[in-house]
């Protein structure tokens, strides 16, 4: 970062750097726009006006603080501490700026746990039940691979710089499928595109080891040594010759038998998914039965082959909560059930909430009742952003916190193997904290003076690393380093040695065929009576320019990402009479909201494709999640966002 008389003034990724080769994401080459905005919250605020309406008026941090100690403390003396929830989410995903600071004081208070199901939950069941954790082949070796298979995640937009080892596996003469129920940029990058009906990939992975257990394609050997439960999953793949499985994917049966062909002959076989695809009511069955693929067909013993989805099971840095601070055992609340643990939970009910690094009122499901938990008046609610979000509109009180560039933290993703030392590089602007700091103050005005609680950003560095056997000094110097458990450049699984119980890949919990992983119908996308009043599935997936929420108020991340569209096949729209840029009113049951239509062939006839992310208070109050129900997948408690079912109707009052 180029910093002029104290101000960023350009942004560049670092060239030696091994995954990202310094290429920037659009949205973050647009990073700095929104530090200097005239929107960034610059002070605390306490409020003046009714819930929700946003009106404030600026207070001290002493004020504030000393508000927010005297109402927990009150919160707690009258319904026990499990009545405050915090709810920290991934709005940095740093590891000091994130989450650690929080859990040491909430824990130490014994304040309701809350419990990240958001983003990953079904995705990370399935890999814990099947390989043990979130682990996988190394994503920088994904070019060794001769067949890749990008199952259920948009590449080019989520997760860009793994794009380099998709062309560097092509060069090599690899085919590479996209497995998505849209022709996604990505997908349209791809040599094939398999475009499924939502919520069939179990289906579809069945289907696919049938033909390579046909061709005798299996590896025997492996699965005898490394593998608990072959002969049950082995029963099952029986039960899913390719017409059964192309008929629930609703795919051309012949589509499926050629990729079952490759599958099966094509060593290594890298497949590549992410969070796409296990938004959906039986997607911890999906993955688990992608992630029996590669123990069917011996690819964990090639560099680049197995499946892969996130990194961190194999990350060495870990927060733990410190040994010597006393942390009292409390009640967990999922971050996708925000609306139930604000209307209905009880004993003790919820009064206070805290949050931080997140954006509920926009990015959660069942919006219209968190929105109504939000507003009641008897719930305390504190919130620290960077601006005025739709979910701090509803709190008493707003703390104004730093962004990276102005804080330290020892940065990481979930999609390669390194932490990265992030510098303070300019000054905090008006009163701005970071989240660490601004814990540090809040357990100091409550009373809490157990030193872990006041150490410093650099303390809690040490802490992370220290299972790395890193030091900050050392990472402050270098800038980054690897913290993965096993070396570039070799299969880590190859001999067995997964972190399950077993030390296998565990195929079945109990070892018969009912134990087996079957096909798990979604919840409203396999419902045909549902279907009748609203007939099409919309799938919400993440916008190019975006990240979540964060970057919706931007106005350079807003004029790239445009109003709020959605896409419809041209069946649907000639059915509706509807043609593009028209204004629809997109609904169920549980809401509404409003967008411009894209007439495309991108989608599949009963398919509605949009984007995640607006801030209702741009969009008229709603977004999509006023549509989404607040309801839980097959495994992990994981929320359904694609798994919804609405109608779409020309808007009778045009925007
Ligand atoms: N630019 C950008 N990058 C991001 C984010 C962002 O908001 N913007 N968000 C970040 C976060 S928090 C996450 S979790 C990741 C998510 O990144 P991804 O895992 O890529 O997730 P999504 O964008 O939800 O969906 C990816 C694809 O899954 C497809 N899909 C939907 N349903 C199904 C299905 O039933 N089967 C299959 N096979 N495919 C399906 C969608 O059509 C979509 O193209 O991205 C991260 N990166
Ligand atoms: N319909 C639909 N909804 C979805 C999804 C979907 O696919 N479809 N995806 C889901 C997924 S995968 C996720 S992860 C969630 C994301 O939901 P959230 O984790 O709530 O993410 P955001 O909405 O981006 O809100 C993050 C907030 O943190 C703030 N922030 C960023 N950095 C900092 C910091 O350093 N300090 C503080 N105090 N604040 C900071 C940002 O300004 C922003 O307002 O959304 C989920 N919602
Ligand atoms: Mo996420």
């Amino acid at each position: 970062m180029t910093v002029r008389d104290g101000r960023g003034v350009s942004l560049a990724g670092a060239r030696d750097h091994p995954f990202t080769r310094g290429a920037l994401c659009g949205k973050v080459s647009h990073y700095l726009d929104g530090l200097r905005a005239p929107d960034r919250l610059l002070h605390p605020l306490r409020r003046v006006g009714a819930k929700g309406e946003g009106r404030f008026e600026e207070t001290t941090w002493d004020d504030a603080l000393q508000l927010v100690a005297d109402r927990f403390e009150e919160t707690i003396d009258r319904y026990g501490a499990e009545a405050i929830l915090p709810y920290i989410s991934g709005g940095t995903l740093g590891k000091i700026q994130m989450a650690m600071m929080p859990e040491r004081l909430f824990g130490y208070l014994g304040a309701s746990r809350s419990v990240d199901t958001i983003c990953s939950a079904a995705t990370s069941a399935a890999f814990d039940t099947t390989l043990g954790g979130g682990v996988g082949f190394d994503p920088e070796d994904l070019d060794r691979a001769n067949l890749v298979l990008l199952w259920g995640t948009n590449t080019l937009s989520t997760n860009v710089h793994q794009w380099r080892f998709v062309l560097g596996a092509r060069e090599r003469g690899a085919h590479i499928v996209a497995i998505d129920p849209i022709r996604t940029e990505t997908a349209r990058n791809c040599d094939e595109h398999v475009q499924l009906f939502p919520g069939t990939d179990a289906a579809l992975a069945l289907g696919l080891m049938h033909v390579v257990v046909e061709l005798g394609a299996h590896d025997t050997d492996w699965l005898g040594r490394h593998a608990v439960g072959w002969p049950a999953l082995q029963r099952r793949i029986d039960e899913w010759p390719v017409e059964r499985a192309a008929a629930v994917c609703q795919l051309d049966p012949a589509v499926l038998r050629s990729l079952g062909e490759r599958l099966a002959t094509s060593r290594p076989t890298a497949i590549r998914t992410l969070l796409g695809l296990q938004r959906h009511g039986g997607a911890g069955a999906a993955v688990r039965a992608i992630c029996a693929i590669p123990a069917v067909t011996g690819d964990w013993r090639h560099v680049g082959g197995g499946v892969l989805a996130v990194t961190w099971g194999h990350s060495q840095i870990a927060v733990e909560h410190p040994s010597d601070l006393p942390k009292t055992e409390a009640r967990g609340i999922d971050n996708s059930r925000l609306a139930e643990a604000l209307t209905t939970t009880d004993d003790p009910p919820v009064k206070a909430l805290f949050v931080m690094n997140a954006n509920p009122a926009a990015s959660c499901p069942a919006l219209g009742r968190v929105r109504a938990g939000l507003a009641r008046e008897d719930l305390f609610t504190v919130v620290a952003d960077h601006r005025l979000t739709d979910t701090a509109d509803f709190a008493d009180v707003v703390l104004p916190a730093t962004a990276g560039p102005e804080h330290l933290d020892v940065a990481t993703g979930y999609g390669h193997h390194y932490v990265i030392w992030s510098e303070p590089a300019v000054e905090a602007p008006g009163e701005c904290l970071p989240n660490t700091e601004i814990i540090r103050r809040l357990a100091a005005a409550m009373g809490c003076d157990h030193p872990r609680l006041s150490d410093s950003d650099f303390d809690l560095a040490r802490a992370v690393l220290k299972p790395a056997g890193i030091t900050p000094e050392q990472l402050r110097t270098e800038g980054w380093a690897r913290v993965a458990n096993f070396e570039r450049g070799t299969a880590p699984f190859a001999e067995g040695g997964f972190p399950t119980p077993s030390g296998k890949v565990e195929l079945t919990p109990n070892g018969d065929t009912a134990g087996a992983v079957d096909y798990v119908p979604s919840h409203e996308i396999s419902d045909e009576q549902l279907a009748q009043r609203f007939p099409l599935v919309l799938i919400a997936a993440a916008g190019r320019f975006l990240t979540n929420s964060t970057f919706a108020a931007s106005g350079w991340h807003l004029k790239k990402t445009g109003p709020p569209r959605i896409q419809l096949h041209p069946d649907d729209a000639a059915s509706r009479g509807l043609d593009t840029g028209d204004h629809v009113e997109v609904s169920n049951d549980r809401g509404a909201f409003s967008a411009e239509v894209v007439v495309t062939d991108d989608t599949r006839p009963g398919v509605a494709f949009t984007q995640k992310s607006y801030w209702p208070k741009k969009t008229g109050g709603t977004n999509v999640n006023s549509t989404t129900a607040e309801r839980d997948a097959d495994l992990g408690r994981a929320p359904t966002f694609h798994d919804n079912r609405v109608q779409v109707a020309r808007a009778t009052i045009a925007r």
